[in-house]
């Protein structure tokens, strides 16, 4: 009797911390659900370099340590694309101050692009930072 009487108690007590248990990981889903942050896609202002702004790609290969094509006319508003497909890196940066025209690519590494948008008119020269000798020019009109 008093093995049954403890046996009784044994298992209400089990059923209590079952039910506890239960309750606990319901809230723990609950409230990891009602805390997760909503996801929202944020859409990137329209960049400078961004490709969709402007009137068109215009593509300059960088090839043999030279731009090709290394003198191009374009219309207000092109995106110029530098691809360098050489194993060596370049670099596009502005004849005139880099920090005015912000004419300047990081470092492209073979297959990288850069793009610049030109949206004044006149004429724009640049060379490799590192590789001098390497020149190209942009009439914007
Ligand atoms: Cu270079």
């Amino acid at each position: 009797m008093v093995y049954c009487r403890y046996n009784y108690n044994k298992n209400k007590r089990m059923k209590k911390i079952t039910i506890f248990f239960v309750i606990l990981a319901l809230a723990l889903v609950l409230s990891g659900c009602g805390s997760q942050p909503v996801t929202t896609v944020k859409q990137a202002p329209p960049d400078k370099n961004s490709l969709q702004v402007g009137i068109g790609n215009f593509d300059v290969k960088i090839q043999n340590f030279t731009f090709d094509p290394a003198d191009i006319n374009i219309e207000k508003g092109t995106t110029v694309v530098w691809t360098n497909e050489d194993s060596a890196p370049h670099i596009v940066v502005s004849d005139t101050d880099p920090a005015q025209s912000k004419l300047l690519s990081p470092e492209l590494k073979t297959g990288e692009t850069y793009n610049f948008v030109f949206d004044t008119a006149g004429k724009f020269s640049y060379h490799c930072q590192i590789h001098p000798s390497m020149k190209g020019s942009i009439t914007v009109k």
